[in-house]
């Protein structure tokens, strides 16, 4: 007996597919823009909400009923690893994400801790040597245990700075054994509550002396993944230190530290942030810094981080045309940082809730691809700013502009004509085309 039994394989059956356990977009092997949809897309599931969740918000315990609900301990560790690679074939995904304490529970010491890791990993390397679902990134949860309530990287007490470069360490041990694509760090503690008590310059010198001993222990025991960094503005501490895109990539620019990094955004992070999830993914993009993406949304009406399975087609496609343009996620992915709601607590709700994604993001790829296709916006936008390819704008941009150049432009230049941004007509066009109109 299985642990998702009922469920069989979740096959392509097209747009017009009223099956609610079928894709009706995402079809793996079609051909999208030079590259198959599992190509562009690399989704992966995150083992945290799918396998550890309960359905527990801050008002109430376990709501979910799963089939690995009376094991404890190791054991329950082990059903989860179990059920974790039918979820992964019957969905024919690519990658999963963990923490480590998702996979493995933490013993007494960190001697302890470290065997239940090992006991499990080397479970998960036994299924992934038949399974196709490779790992795209790990990471360690340094944000859940009491002893990170100052921070991890970022905390007031140099014990703690040691328990969490042990973790690290280890945890990067991991990734290589596991042939992980990626290595994934958010700073869940890596924040403050109040400038009262904190000395933000040393707690940001620490994070960045960690991040350059992570880059040099991985060179050492040649574990090549591509480290990222997801930024989010607030949650759990008032302020994040990676608060978004911009702000991470300044840091990480002043410690020199940008080269070996890539940003892993999310969308959820991005509207705490009060960005769009396409500004985020623009900003890091044009700076070379799109590296993988955390899929989900949030609800605009609440102010906290809901976790919910990315519906919105608008948005999937703004974040696959800047994917698109992006050359691709290369080593990233697709990872649905996303939960059920806690009154979706049934198994099956998993499944619904990976395809209601999966062929949102397919949608939003086939939409992007037609807009880059056909120019929609291109031509748009190179005409709103042909000023600058002549004239005074051409001298601008070669950079030989001056003040005095300009004012002399300006001072013979009485008449300012400006256009129309055209903002109703363009969202009009975006809507014909995800209505498959044009
Ligand atoms: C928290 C969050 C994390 C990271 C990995 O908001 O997004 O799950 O993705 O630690
Ligand atoms: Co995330």
């Amino acid at each position: 007996m299985t642990t998702f039994g009922s469920i069989n394989k979740i096959e392509f059956e097209g747009r017009h597919s009223r099956n609610p356990l079928a894709f009706k977009y995402y079809n793996p092997q079609e051909v999208v823009a030079g590259k198959t949809m599992e190509e562009h897309l690399r989704f992966a599931i995150s083992y945290w909400h799918t396998f550890t969740g309960e359905g527990s918000d801050p008002f109430g315990g376990k709501t979910a009923i799963r089939a690995w609900d009376h094991y404890t301990g190791l054991d329950l560790a082990k059903a989860r690893v179990e059920a974790s690679f039918e979820f992964y074939e019957k969905l024919d995904v690519p990658f999963f994400c963990f923490h480590d304490r998702d996979i493995a529970p933490e013993g007494n010491t960190l001697q302890e801790t470290n065997k239940n890791l090992d006991v499990i990993v080397s479970m998960i390397k036994d299924y992934m040597k038949t399974s196709k679902t490779k790992l795209l990134w790990n990471t360690a949860n340094m944000f859940s245990n009491a002893r990170f309530t100052h921070g991890a990287g970022t905390t007031c007490n140099a014990d703690v700075y040691a328990y969490v470069g042990a973790q690290l360490k280890k945890s990067l041990e991991v990734g290589k054994e596991l042939g992980a694509q990626n290595y994934v760090f958010w700073g869940g503690r890596e924040g403050y509550e109040t400038l009262l008590n904190t000395d933000m310059e040393l707690e940001l010198d620490n994070l960045a002396k960690l991040y350059h001993m992570a880059i040099q222990y991985a060179k050492e025991i040649g574990f090549d993944a591509q480290f990222l960094i997801e930024p989010k503005p607030k949650e759990p501490t008032k302020h994040q230190y990676d608060f978004d895109a911009a702000t991470t990539i300044a840091f990480l620019q002043k410690y020199g530290l940008k080269d070996y990094f890539k940003l892993n955004l999310e969308a959820n992070h991005a509207t705490l942030a009060g960005h769009t999830f396409e500004h985020e993914c623009r900003v890091a993009r044009i700076n070379g810094m799109l590296g993988s993406l955390d899929a989900n949304q949030g609800d605009l009406l609440l102010g906290w981080d809901t976790d919910e399975f990315p519906q919105d087609l608008y948005s999937t496609t703004l974040t696959m045309y800047e994917v698109l343009q992006n050359g691709g996620l290369d080593r990233g992915g697709v990872n649905f940082d996303a939960k059920v709601r806690r009154g979706s607590f049934e198994p099956e709700d998993l499944f619904y809730a990976h395809v209601a994604g999966m062929d949102a993001y397919a949608k939003g790829l086939k939409v992007a691809a037609k807009l880059i296709e056909d120019r929609a916006l291109e031509d748009f936008i190179a005409n709103r700013y042909r000023s600058f390819r002549e004239g005074i704008g051409a001298e601008v941009v070669a950079g030989k502009a001056t003040l005095q150049s300009l004012e002399q432009y300006a001072l013979n230049n009485p008449t300012i004509k400006n256009e129309s941004g055209r903002l109703e007509l363009l969202r009009a066009t975006i809507n014909q085309y995800i209505l498959g109109d044009l």
